[in-house]
């Protein structure tokens, strides 16, 4: 069943073919999902990730989970909210775009997103929520198998809240 599914965790628990991580053009961790991520991935994470030499803004990175229940991280680096002229919303829409490829690309069906963007990084959670939701849209709609299934993971009360109240 293509499916979108919106839920309250902590995404480093999760079961599922791919996770999202929520990184900087460094790859190398830091604060956030990212440090949750790879505290609990271990230190063979940052191994790999440090063979990847950074990922710019907008672009997506895939390397295995180890330690994590899920197979994989796809790994991609949000833009920091300025004033929305920067083109923010061109680079979000592309982290999802870019995070949906590497899932087609590795035959992967289950993918976990956190609230890209939406804490160190300043984006507004209601423009965030809509990029997220249109381009899952597209992608269920184009390229999505009867086993893709998307989930949104909120850590907060306005992410969970913005996300049903849009896709309602
Ligand atoms: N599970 C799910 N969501 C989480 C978790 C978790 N364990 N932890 C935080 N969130 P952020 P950004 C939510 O700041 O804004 C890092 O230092 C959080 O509540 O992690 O893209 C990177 O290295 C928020 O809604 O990512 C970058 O430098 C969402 O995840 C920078 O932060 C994203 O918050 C990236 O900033």
């Amino acid at each position: 069943m293509k499916e979108i599914e919106v839920i309250r965790a902590d995404i480093t628990l999760l079961d599922v073919d791919a996770i999202v991580n929520a990184a900087n053009n460094s790859l190398l961790g830091g604060g956030g999902v990212d440090g949750a991520i790879h505290r609990a991935a271990g230190p063979e994470l940052l191994q790999e990730c440090e063979r990847l030499g950074g990922c710019p803004t907008g672009e997506a990175r895939i390397t295995k989970g180890y330690n994590l229940p899920a197979h994989y991280v796809i790994h991609t680096v949000g833009p920091v909210w300025q004033n929305g002229n920067c083109s923010e919303s061109e680079l979000l829409t592309s982290c999802y775009r870019n995070s949906f490829s590497l899932l087609r690309k590795h035959r992967l069906s289950t993918i976990a997103f956190p609230a890209i963007s939406c804490g160190i990084y300043g984006y507004p959670p209601q423009a965030a929520c809509t990029i997220a939701i249109n381009e899952t849209k597209t992608f269920l709609k184009t390229e999505g198998t009867s086993d893709t299934h998307v989930i949104f993971v909120s850590f907060n009360d306005t992410i969970e809240q913005e996300m049903r109240r849009q896709l309602c």
